[in-house]
This record gives C-alpha cells, sequence and structure tokens, in this order.
C-alpha cells in the first residue's frame, strides 16, 4: 500500500530497482533524474563507496500529477547489488509498491541474474507480497554489449508469468523511460484496484 497523508494530500508509492551487482541499477534512475524536467524531481541522493557501487542504496524522489486532488509522489531506490548485501536489500524492499529488476545480458552474468532474480522472489515472498500479483517489470539492460544473450536464452531464465519486459542500455537512456513508465501505471492501476 502506498503511503497516504491526509494532511499533506499526498499519496507515495516505493519503487525498488533489483538486480544483481553491476547491471545498471543506480545507471538506470541517474538517466532518469536527468530526463526528467526539473519541477518534477528533487535531489537524487546516493549512498555509495569510492568505487561508485552502491553501498545503501540510491534515492530518487519525483512528483508527477495527481490523483482525486492528491498529490502523486514515487520514492525510487536502488539496491546496492552485491552478494554481501542481502540484509540491506530486504530492508530497502520492505514496504514496496513495485519492483524493475535489473538483469546483465551479459553472457557471462547469468548466473548472478538467476540467483538475484530468485533472492528478491524469496525476499518479496517474506513481505507476503504475492509475486504474480505485484508490479514487477522486467528490465533485460546492457543490449549494446556484444557478449549480450539473445533475448529468448535471457527468458528461458529470466522469466515469470504477469511480468512486462524491456530491453535496455540504460547507459545511453534507451528503454529506461519506458520502463518507469509501465511499472508506475501498474502500481497506480493496483491502488485504484484495491
Ligand atoms: N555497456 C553498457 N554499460 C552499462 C549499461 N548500463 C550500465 N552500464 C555500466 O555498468 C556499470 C555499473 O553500473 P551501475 O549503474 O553502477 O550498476 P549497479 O547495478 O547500480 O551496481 P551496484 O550498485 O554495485 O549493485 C557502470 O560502469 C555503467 O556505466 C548499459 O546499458 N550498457
Ligand atoms: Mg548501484
Amino acid at each position: 500500500m502506498p503511503h497516504i497523508s491526509y494532511d499533506n494530500k499526498e499519496i507515495a508509492f516505493k519503487l525498488v530497482y533489483c538486480g544483481p551487482g553491476l547491471s545498471g541499477k543506480t545507471t538506470n534512475l541517474a538517466r532518469l533524474h536527468t530526463m526528467l524536467a526539473e519541477h518534477v524531481r528533487s535531489k537524487m541522493i546516493s549512498l555509495d563507496t569510492a568505487e561508485e557501487r552502491t553501498l545503501f542504496f540510491d534515492f530518487c524522489p519525483i512528483e508527477i500529477g495527481t490523483i482525486e486532488g492528491y498529490r502523486v509522489r514515487f520514492n525510487m531506490y536502488t539496491v546496492p547489488g552485491q552478494i554481501y548485501y542481502e540484509a540491506s536489500r530486504r530492508l530497502i524492499l520492505d514496504g514496496a509498491d513495485g519492483v524493475v529488476f535489473v538483469a546483465d545480458s551479459q553472457r557471462d552474468r547469468i548466473d548472478d541474474n538467476i540467483i538475484s532474480f530468485e533472492l528478491m522472489q524469496e525476499n518479496l515472498r517474506s513481505y507476503h507480497i504475492d509475486v504474480p500479483d505485484f508490479p514487477l517489470v522486467l528490465q533485460y539492460n546492457k543490449r549494446d554489449c556484444a557478449e549480450a544473450l539473445p533475448i529468448g536464452t535471457l527468458e528461458a531464465h529470466l522469466h515469470l508469468a504477469n511480468i512486462d519486459v524491456f530491453e535496455a542500455v540504460a547507459t545511453e537512456g534507451v528503454g529506461v523511460m519506458e520502463t518507469v513508465r509501465c511499472v508506475c501505471r501498474r502500481m497506480v492501476n493496483r491502488f485504484q484496484i484495491d
């Protein structure tokens, strides 16, 4: 459920970008931040290491339009993808209204994608989220890499019923907006049905 503030007349949805280390989660958020008009976005906050790996999360709040007089805000987070940050990932997923899973299309990352995809589903289930009924969007990123696997091969390993799929080159902004638009629409639709 999104957070509703009756005093401020605001509805806030929580969107989390998951996926293995270096798949392009932070790049998605950073590109999105530069593509959005200034009046829509707030400052992007990154808590990263010296090597620019996400240490805890990146955070980018945006505010778009209204629903029945309430301002709609999307609080977007990324998780750290490195395998040993599992506790942080679990914490950040708490209360998520939607998730984007950013997969790395490169051939040598397939096992990391599969492990991360399974852990993400486990974490969602631990919060009693019914995965097939949840706004979950899958992004096959790094489609520009020479070592990118064909979509069919990725789909054979990373796919779920009721999931929307986008191809992306996050560094060039390709697919970034399409991905976020889809998951935001699904979060809002689900809230209105509830
Ligand atoms: N070629 C290519 N490189 C990409 C693409 N997206 C991201 N990268 C590069 O991949 C590296 C990792 O990107 P990040 O966005 O920091 O990855 P991350 O998923 O946030 O990584 P962690 O925070 O460590 O989990 C950077 O060097 C990016 O420039 C892409 O579509 N194509
Ligand atoms: Mg990151």
